[in-house]
């Protein structure tokens, strides 16, 4: 099968209110949803597929992103919203803006009912935290259009990622289709990640 790519991607614009979200969210376009603990690789994943390093900022300080940022691109022709969310479980962020992130995560991701795609990245060094459990746990009974993305899989030695694989897949008691490993460092999992989301 011929594996297409996100063209014609660009920067929309950039959301710190979950209303304004959801309201921008009632367009018809399709949307593939980023989301994950802080520092997971989000904004670098969407760099990586859309094949441009400069769309989404990636930072080596955890918490970068704050708002939902949108960006637009079509794939085979149809046009895309890829929707960046800021990272969950980031510490060192005010009490008030911790509460005011999740509240927005989980508005958006868990109220509003729109089609959508929804990508949980997960370090693949990092053990599950409970946040990842409960937040997978919830989406997986609310969408059939759920995967995993195990990011940074470079960090991890070749012979240990299949097994590795099957621990978290066994964890958040998902299907091994439903997992994808990924590295930009060494530009791994491309392919098998566009080819799902078509
Ligand atoms: N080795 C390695 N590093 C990666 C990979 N993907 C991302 N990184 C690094 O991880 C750090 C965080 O990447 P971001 O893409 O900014 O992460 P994020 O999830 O958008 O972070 P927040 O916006 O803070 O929630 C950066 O230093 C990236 O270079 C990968 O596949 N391999
Ligand atoms: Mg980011």
């Amino acid at each position: 099968m011929e594996i297409h790519k996100f063209e014609k991607a660009q920067f929309k614009s950039s959301i710190i209110n979950t209303q304004s979200a959801m309201n921008f969210s009632k367009n018809e376009v399709h949307e593939i949803v980023f989301f994950g603990r802080s520092n997971v690789g989000k904004s670098s994943l969407i760099n990586f597929l859309t094949n441009n390093n400069n769309l989404a900022r990636v930072s080596k300080t955890p918490g970068r992103t704050r708002a939902i940022n949108f960006f637009e691109a079509s794939l085979k022709k149809i046009p895309i919203a890829l929707i960046d969310l800021p990272g969950y479980g980031y510490a060192n962020l005010p009490h008030s803006d911790k509460y005011n992130l999740s509240l927005l995560l989980r508005n958006y991701l868990v109220d509003n009912k729109k089609f959508k795609f929804l990508i949980h990245l997960l370090d693949c060094r990092r053990d599950l935290s409970n946040e990842d459990i409960e937040l997978s746990g919830k989406i997986r009974l609310m969408s059939h259009n759920y995967i995993i993305v195990m990011t940074k899989i470079d960090k991890i030695s070749i012979s240990k990622r299949e097994n590795l694989k099957k621990k978290f897949v066994k964890m958040l008691d998902l299907q091994q289709n439903q997992c994808f490993q990924i590295s930009i460092k060494e530009k791994i999992g491309k392919n098998n990640l566009l080819d799902a989301l078509q």
